[in-house]
Parts: C-alpha cells; sequence; structure tokens
C-alpha cells in the first residue's frame, strides 16, 4: 500500500481513539508490513502530540486470549505515558469505545535488549517486576479485528495500572492470578498461561520488536500479555489484580 494510503488509515484510527468513537474494520488486504508502518504512524501523531513512549505491550501470549479473540499470532504495541494509570486511581469510561481490562504481569528493564536473547539474557536485564492490569480498548466496532486491523489499532493499547515493582521471586512459572470485579472472583489463572512461563513473553518481544528495527531500552516496560481472557468494564467498577508473590493492584472505573 502507498505511503499516503497507510498515513490515512493511520489518522482515522488515531482519530477513533482520541475521540473514543468505534471505526469500521479496515478489511482483508493489508499486510502486517502494512499494519506495523500504520501503527507506527499512528503512534507518531500521540508523540507529536507530547507524550513520551514508556514501553511496549505483548498480545496473544495465551490460549485464553487467542481464544477469546480468535487470532492466534503474538502481536505487540507501543506504550506512553499518557496510557499509565494510577495504582489505585480511576479511568473515566467516557475516554473509552468500549474498554476491557486483564491480568498482566510487567517487567521493567535495566538494560537494552535486543534480537534473539536467552532466558539468562532476558533475566538479567529485568530491574523489577510488578502485577500489572491492562485495559484494552479496540477502536473497531463491537471489539471485532482480524490479525492485521488489531495491529494497526496499536494492538488495542489503551491503558495500564501497573503495581508496586518487587525483586524478581526466584520462580515465576507458575503464579497464581486473581481478577476481582466488584468483590467477586471472574479470572482465575496463572502466569504459566503466559507461553508457559513468562519470560519467553520478554525473550519473543525482544525478537518481534528487532523485526520492526525497533530494541527494548533500558528503562521501558513490558506487559507480558493477559494470562485469562479480558473482562469487559462498566461505569462504577472497582476491579483488583492480585498476583502471588507480587501483590495487588486495583483501579476503579468513572463513568
Ligand atoms: C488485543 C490485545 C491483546 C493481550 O494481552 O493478549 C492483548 C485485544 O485483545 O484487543 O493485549
Ligand atoms: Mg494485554
Amino acid at each position: 500500500m502507498m505511503t499516503n494510503d497507510l498515513q490515512d488509515i493511520a489518522a482515522t484510527l488515531d482519530n477513533a481513539m482520541f475521540s473514543a468513537t468505534a471505526t469500521p474494520q479496515l478489511g482483508g488486504t493489508l499486510s502486517l508490513d502494512d499494519a506495523y508502518a500504520i501503527q507506527a504512524m499512528s503512534f507518531d501523531r500521540r508523540l507529536e502530540r507530547g507524550e513520551v513512549r514508556v514501553g511496549m505491550k505483548m498480545g496473544f501470549t495465551s490460549r485464553a486470549k487467542m481464544v477469546q479473540m480468535g487470532v492466534d499470532e503474538m502481536i505487540w504495541g507501543r506504550l506512553t505515558d499518557k496510557m499509565l494509570v494510577e495504582e489505585g486511581g480511576s479511568i473515566s469510561k467516557a475516554d473509552y469505545v468500549h474498554p476491557r481490562c486483564e491480568p498482566e504481569i510487567a517487567f521493567l528493564l535495566k538494560k537494552p535488549l535486543a534480537g534473539r536473547v536467552t532466558a539468562l539474557q532476558a533475566q538479567t536485564a529485568i530491574e523489577a517486576i510488578a502485577p500489572a492490569i491492562e485495559v484494552i480498548d479496540s477502536r473497531y466496532e463491537n471489539f471485532k479485528f482480524s490479525l492485521t486491523d488489531v495491529v494497526a489499532d496499536n494492538s488495542s493499547s489503551s491503558g495500564v495500572v501497573i503495581g508496586a515493582w518487587n525483586s524478581v521471586p526466584d520462580d515465576i512459572s507458575n503464579l497464581g492470578m486473581v481478577l476481582s470485579q466488584n468483590g467477586k472472583a471472574v479470572e482465575i489463572g496463572s502466569s504459566a498461561a503466559i507461553l508457559g512461563h513468562p519470560i519467553r513473553s520478554l525473550i519473543a518481544a525482544s525478537r518481534l520488536v528487532e523485526e520492526r528495527g525497533e530494541v527494548l531500552e533500558a528503562g521501558s516496560i513490558v506487559l507480558a500479555g493477559g494470562a485469562t481472557a479480558a473482562i469487559a468494564l462498566s461505569a462504577g467498577d472497582k476491579v483488583k489484580l492480585d498476583v502471588e508473590q507480587l501483590g495487588r493492584v486495583n483501579f476503579s472505573v468513572e463513568p
């Protein structure tokens, strides 16, 4: 596709995000290269408005997420400071099209990672780890998309609530994760759902960003991907995530 056409789609998706209004799916003609090019172009518009890049998120790293959305390839998206929601704080539902949230684990890097790395290299690049709730929002009607649609839409990135940073426990392969909505446990899972071990998500992140000419910078945040299906958010919701050994994170939803 021509650069101008990609720019137009990037503008449409950025406007849909900015105005919290759904837009039709793009349809089947985009290549994955085009989709990541659109993502980069629409992300640049956010940077031009003064937002600062803080890291990236992985998507479709668990079966539960792949099955829920009908996409079975790993994807990634970019995060800015504007997407960070204060722990214990709130979001306003009116700022989103149809927000959902999902239980995740966040890594904070102390060293850059690029390309193919070993588990040991990935591990030694981690400064800290935290429980996190990702708020996702699709800019497409009915939260329906193809692989290339969702990549172009920054992989549904829209918010993240990160709990207290911990030093990395000895074994993070199977930490219990319980997502509660209004006091009731609604999704129960384990960090093992994330590619069998969440470190694999960091290894995949390093490889996937390199395919697009990027590295994971020191100081950046990497979200490992939802361990369970996402839940829909309504005004008035109080959401909490408990992750074994990592602690709790929560936020609420205002109209
Ligand atoms: C796409 C984003 C997927 C995850 O953690 O798997 C994702 C979506 O489900 O809208 O964030
Ligand atoms: Mg996610």
